[in-house]
Formats: structure tokens, sequence, C-alpha cells
């Protein structure tokens, strides 16, 4: 069984409200147990950033799936809440993210790469994730979750 972290984000319509159904979801699978859920935060846009605030979360799961198994899941998940892709990095009801699972590193395709390739740049990410696992270690910089968002507060901050 593995240990996989969810980044979750939306910003179109109700958003606490799909944030809640895109967890219920993932509870409901046979092959996922939902450990920890973070607090939802609301954020700033960052990337194409004429648009809505987001709501973003985190969480972790143990899961028999394996990294394409989920990945093919939380794509039926964000089917499943409608969610129109037109613009990169522009307005959605509901993204999910495969930030890590386990200490697994998978860097050559661009259909899943793990680590997530940008989670350590992005406050909205980390925020959440230190909230429910700050001594998690990434593996692709051996730095703990709660150590990544402090140096990435002390950045944003210069
Ligand atoms: N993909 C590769 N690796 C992964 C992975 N680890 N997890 C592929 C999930 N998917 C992965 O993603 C595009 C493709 O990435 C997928 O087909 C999958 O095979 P997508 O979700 O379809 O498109 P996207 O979300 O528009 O692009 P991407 O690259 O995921 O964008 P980001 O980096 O997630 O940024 N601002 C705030 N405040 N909060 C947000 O949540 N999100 C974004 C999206 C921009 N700005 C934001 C937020
Ligand atoms: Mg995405």
């Amino acid at each position: 069984m593995a240990k996989a972290y969810l980044g979750l984000g939306t910003n179109l319509g109700q958003k606490q409200e799909n944030l809640e159904k895109a967890v219920d979801i993932l509870k409901g699978h046979s092959e996922i147990q939902v450990l920890k859920v973070s607090s939802f935060y609301e954020t700033d846009p960052v990337g194409y950033e004429n648009q809505d605030k987001f709501l973003n979360a985190a969480l972790v799961c143990e899961t028999y799936l394996e990294p394409y198994e989920l990945l093919d899941f939380i794509q039926q998940i964000e089917k499943e809440l409608k969610r129109v892709r037109e613009i990169r990095w522009g307005p959605r009801t509901i993204d999910v993210d495969i930030l890590l699972y386990d200490s697994l590193q998978l860097l050559d395709d661009p259909r899943l790469i793990i680590p997530h390739p940008r989670m350590t740049e992005r406050e909205f990410v980390l925020e959440p994730l230190a909230e429910i696992t700050p001594k998690t270690v990434h593996p692709g910089t051996g730095k703990t979750i709660a150590f990544l968002l402090d140096e990435l507060k002390r950045i944003s901050k210069r």
C-alpha cells in the first residue's frame, strides 16, 4: 500500500462544494482511504491572474492504486465535476494533482510527473500540505514540506 498526497484547487462555481465533492468521490473508492484533509485556503490566482480567487486544499490517502491508476481516477473526478479546459492555468471547477506518491520519482513522462513539478514554487500547494504533513520529505530536494514552505515564504518576502 502506498501513501499519496493530492493537491486540489477550484475557482469556478460553488468552490467549497466542489472540493467537498472531490473529497467524497475519493472517499468512495474502495482502494483509497483518505487519512487527512487540510483546511480550505482562499488563494490569489497564480499564472493567469485575470480570474477569480481559488480555494485550495491538500489531502493524504493510503491506496492500492498504482500511480497511473490514481491519475486515471482523478481525471475521472475532474470530468465528473465538469471541468472545462480552455485557458492554460485558467478557471476550473476542480483540478486534482498528484503531488507525492511515497518517495517515488517519475520524471520522464509528461503525462505523469511525480513529485508534481511546480509544487515547490507554490504556496497554494505547500501551505495546505504543510498543515497535514509538515515532516514529509520531498524526494526531489530532500527537504521537508515545512522547510520548503518556509523557504518559499522567505523568498517571496524579498
Ligand atoms: N500531469 C503530469 N503530472 C501530473 C501529476 N503529478 N498530477 C499531466 C496530475 N496531472 C499530471 O494538467 C495537465 C496534464 O498534466 C494532465 O493531463 C496530466 O496528464 P491539467 O490538470 O489538465 O491542466 P492544468 O491544471 O491547467 O495544468 P497544470 O500543469 O496541472 O497546472 P497547475 O500547475 O496545476 O496550475 N493558482 C492558485 N491560487 N491555485 C491553484 O490551484 N492552479 C493552477 C494550475 C494555476 N494557478 C493556481 C492554481
Ligand atoms: Mg493539474
